[in-house]
């Protein structure tokens, strides 16, 4: 039988050696996208949650723009905050997106920098300690290919890895959403008829010129 004085050691061994705190996470987000068709060479970037210093327009119900069918529009740029201490590690980072509920995809985050942390798309730097940012840039995913004619929902999560396990920001029951519209092309019937009326007048035209 186990005397008090070894249960209390027991205890107070189990107060030293039980469950750590968590020694990574994640603490801000962004989301980059350029609206125009004209190829991905210009990002606006949103944040996805509140910000001290709110230097950038929230992406949660952001309207994206209104857009023709099988025109471009690109998602650019992800950038991911996260926090380590106390032997924490982070070792890579994804962010994920889709449109409405389609499959999510998955994005590769580069290790960006330490602190200090550039709030993307502006100069001002924020963070402390061991904190980093993981970070795409340049991405070129067109996230109205397929999309059909209606209101729609581009819908972004991010994961850092750590040598903890997953740490998210968002997640896929609970993304960040922004809004955007699509409109159908003309019916290509209609676009002919058009066409014919035009060359019908053209021809009219070189007739008369003929006369
Ligand atoms: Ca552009
Ligand atoms: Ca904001």
């Amino acid at each position: 039988m186990k005397s008090p004085t070894s249960l209390l050691a027991g205890l107070a061994l189990c107060g030293l050696l039980g469950p750590a705190s968590a020694a990574t996470g994640t603490w801000a987000s962004f989301v980059g996208v350029d609206a125009d068709a004209d190829g991905p060479d210009a990002t606006q970037w949103y944040d996805t949650s509140a910000w001290a210093t709110d230097l950038l327009p929230d992406f949660a119900n952001a309207n994206l723009g209104s857009f023709t069918q099988g025109s471009s529009a690109w998602l650019t740029g992800a950038d991911l905050f996260v926090w380590k201490n106390s032997g924490g590690d982070v070792t890579g980072a994804r962010a994920y997106w889709r449109v409405d509920s389609g499959a999510w995809q998955e994005l590769t985050l580069n290790w960006g920098s330490n602190v200090p942390l550039t709030i993307p798309g502006t100069a001002s730097t924020t963070g402390g300690g061991e904190d980093q940012s993981w970070r795409l840039v340049g991405g070129q995913v067109n996230f109205l290919a397929g999309a059909s004619a209606g209101q729609h929902r581009l819908q972004v999560y991010f994961k850092a890895l750590t040598n903890e396990g997953d740490r998210f920001n968002g997640s896929a029951d609970t993304p960040f959403s922004a809004g955007f519209s699509v409109s159908a092309v003309p019916e290509p019937a209609s676009t002919a008829l058009w066409l014919a009326g035009l060359v019908a007048v053209g021809l009219g035209a070189a007739r008369r010129r003929m006369r």
